[in-house]
């Protein structure tokens, strides 16, 4: 049990007797005491490695600590979530076409469950996944040769995979072609996710997972980066005339996102995170499937609030949405509207 477990327990059984004595609702004073003590998980989006200087193959090691932590679902809502290194998604990791990478994978001592990490970057058994199983307070290690350049998914596998990643255990590897990415102004990183809880959505208190409703697929949120606030909260900014990169997976694990930017046209999209082959040019709306990936880069031509969702848009009562916020001068010769609108 972590430390944060035991004050939210602690805090929620306070709570419950303090609204006993004053007669009051008791889910509004626990919420307000769980979100006092809850981390906020969401990996703000602006967290990611920068490019990488042109450069040799290396070897280049990575430590991974699957850590499980009561954090924030939405205002008022928490959830106990299992994450890479304490937030949704893990972190974003970035590596050259031909480097050796050498993956550490600790599993804190607090936590209840075994886990590993299945990389798709990888081509060997399990993506590392049996190598790396891990019981509490367990490192275990192995190596790979990065091949195919390409942004890939990686994620906990251990059984129940679905239970695990529902929970939180997803990111991304980059792995950069040989003359890297062109440059652009800002790089952004955003995953998508489905949280499966026993409660109805928008509930407020500590809420728990739903074995049944992670069988039948019927997830109560969506999250971009793990919860429902977090890149609402802290919007991705950006200026007109900037070219603004996206690295955008589906941790899943179960539903495809119909990845959509609200008043904007994807210019450029490495379409399926392949960076192989063509790029796809001018386009609304692209699918990414659980346990896939894309890269899109846009251009702000005018300055507004443009919103990130699922074009599935019922998932947007369901805590799916990211805000871009754009500044600069206004472009009534590509958008004009009266004033006040
Ligand atoms: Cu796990």
């Amino acid at each position: 049990m972590t430390m944060k477990r035991r004050n939210t327990l602690a805090a929620t059984a306070s709570a419950i007797v303090l609204a006993l004595a004053l007669g009051g609702p008791v889910s509004g004073v626990e919420s307000a005491m769980a979100d006092e003590v809850a981390a906020n998980i969401s990996r703000a989006a602006t967290d990611l490695p920068v490019p990488l200087a042109k450069r040799a193959p290396q070897t280049v090691e990575v430590n991974l600590e699957t850590v499980e932590l009561v954090g924030q679902l939405d205002d008022g809502t928490t959830y106990r979530y299992w994450t890479f290194n304490g937030q949704v998604p893990g972190p974003m990791l970035r590596v050259r076409v031909g480097d050796t990478v050498k993956v550490n994978l600790t599993n804190h001592p607090d936590s209840w469950m075994n886990h590993n990490v299945d990389f798709h970057a990888v081509t060997g058994p399990h993506g590392g996944g049996h190598a790396t199983m891990a019981e509490p307070g367990e490192t275990r290690s192995f190596s790979f040769k990065a091949l195919k350049p390409g942004l890939y998914v990686y994620h906990c596998a251990t059984p129940m995979a679905a239970q695990h990643i529902a929970n939180g255990m997803y990111g991304m590897i980059l792995v950069e072609p040989e003359e890297g990415l062109p440059p652009v102004d800002r790089e952004f990183y955003v995953m998508q996710g489905e949280i499966y809880t026993e409660e109805a959505f928008g509930t407020k208190g500590e809420l728990m997972e739903s074995y049944d409703k992670l069988m039948n697929e019927r997830p109560e949120y969506f999250v971009f980066n793990g919860s429902v606030q977090g890149l609402k909260t802290e919007p991705l900014k950006a200026k007109v005339g900037e070219t603004v990169r996206i690295f955008f997976g589906v941790g899943g694990p179960n539903y495809t996102s119909s990845f959509h930017v609200i008043g904007e046209i994807f210019d450029r999209l490495y379409d399926l995170g392949s960076l192989g082959g063509a790029v796809t040019t001018d386009v609304q709306t692209v699918s990414v499937p659980p346990g896939g990936a894309t890269i899109a880069e846009l251009t702000f031509e005018v300055p507004g609030q443009y919103v990130i969702v699922d074009h599935a848009l019922s998932r947007v009562e369901r805590g799916l949405a990211a805000i871009i916020e754009v500044e600069g001068e206004p472009n009534p010769e590509v958008f004009s509207a009266p004033p006040g609108v």
